[in-house]
């Protein structure tokens, strides 16, 4: 197999990439006392790393309110920033770029995380149906949240601001905006999860509000062309899903458009349910090329795409790169074992989240494999 499109440059904002094979965010759970990054998360990241290839990182929490997960490492204190530091220079000295992804869970957190033990924020008081990650990794039924006033919602949008000025001392290359899988941004967008009477509820203007927001303070700190925004249209993770998704996010999607961002992110509807819903989408249709008419610029496509199904559509201009996200778990040089057709190792669920160098950095790489037969 030979997989030309995957390997040809590609601009996106102020940089060139070498090749379109992404590595997607991944949340892992590892990151140290205090969510600090660790140097085993250094490991992680470095074993990842191509010459121009991108990597956007895992979410991390803006705040403390916005964290979800025990040891997800967050971008809000001096600490965190020095242990992203590490990494960012490790993925550079690997010649490769890094966008650090700035989150809030919202509802989808648990008081365990919160300071005071406070209740989780939302648009609404209104659960979630399933499983909180609570701060001991034990799964206990979402709380009700409790709603964000408006002056509330003003302090969110300067923590994502703070934030991604902290992503900027890290060093990072960009930040992507995560407004996909049932968190915060989603939470505004969607009428399920969103019942406000005020500028941020009702109409789909109003329920974007708060993307366009946080997209504007981002922007302001790295300039538009270093942002990226992740969305999932179709997607049911964290109990999300919009009836009729097309003229919100056809909205949505539009009103991005008119910040000249560095990419927009797409997950792809039948990768979008995170393993907790089993729903069938074959009659949605694809979401790079549903959304691709109104979105001109870079479009990064992800969910379940293969090295072959991923060359076939940014041969046909679907999608400009793919970000893999479970492949590159098992394969930390996912690039070079697509771009020379090498076999691919298999991922291990069990290791998907928390403990330490098992199941995270111990997938052997094509040159240590060699090395090891001579
Ligand atoms: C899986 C487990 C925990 C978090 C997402 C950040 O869905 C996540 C996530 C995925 O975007």
């Amino acid at each position: 197999m030979t997989v030309p499109a995957l390997f040809s440059p590609l601009r996106v904002g102020p940089y060139t990439l070498s090749h379109r094979v992404v590595m997607a965010p991944l949340t892992r759970m590892r990151a140290g006392p205090g969510d600090v990054p660790r140097p085993l998360n250094v490991e992680y990241y470095r074993q990842r790393a191509t010459p121009g290839g991108l990597i956007i990182s895992e979410a991390s929490p803006i705040s403390e309110n916005a964290k979800g997960m025990p040891a997800t490492p967050g971008i809000y204190s001096q600490a965190q920033v020095e242990g992203w530091r590490a990494i960012s220079d490790a993925v550079h000295g690997a010649g490769g770029l890094m966008f650090l992804q700035l989150w809030h869970v919202g509802r989808i957190s648990h008081s365990s995380h919160q300071p005071g033990g406070a209740l989780p924020v939302a648009p609404s008081a209104i659960a979630a149906e399933g499983k909180a990650f609570t701060a001991t990794f034990a799964r206990v039924p979402f709380e009700t949240p409790r709603a964000l006033t408006i002056a509330e919602i003003e302090d969110v949008v300067v923590n994502y601001r703070e934030a991604a000025r902290n992503a900027r001392a890290a060093g990072f290359d960009g930040v992507e905006i995560h407004g996909a899988n049932g968190y915060l941004i989603e939470q505004f967008l969607q009428s399920r999860s969103n019942r406000r009477t005020d500028a941020y509820g009702g109409s789909i203007a109003n329920r974007v509000r708060f993307l366009l927001e946080v997209t504007g303070a981002v922007s302001e700190i790295w300039g538009a062309a270093r942002v990226g925004v992740r969305l999932s249209p179709f997607g049911v993770a964290n109990d999300s899903g919009e009836a009729d998704p097309l003229p919100l996010y056809s909205y949505a999607i539009e009103e991005l458009a008119k910040f000249g961002l560095a990419y927009l992110h797409l997950i792809e509807p039948r990768a979008s349910g995170a393993g907790q819903a089993e729903v069938d989408h074959k009659d949605v249709p694809s979401a790079s090329e549903l959304f691709r008419p109104i979105w001109p610029g870079v479009l990064i496509a992800a969910g379940n795409y293969t090295p072959h199904s991923a060359n076939e559509a940014v041969a046909a201009k679907q999608a400009d790169a793919i970000a893999f996200g479970r492949m590159f778990i098992a394969n930390p040089d996912l690039p070079d074992r697509i771009r020379q057709g090498a076999p691919l190792n298999s991922y291990h669920r069990a290791t998907f989240y928390g403990g330490d160098a098992e199941g995270y950095t111990d997938y052997p790489s094509l040159k240590a494999s060699a090395a090891a037969r001579v």
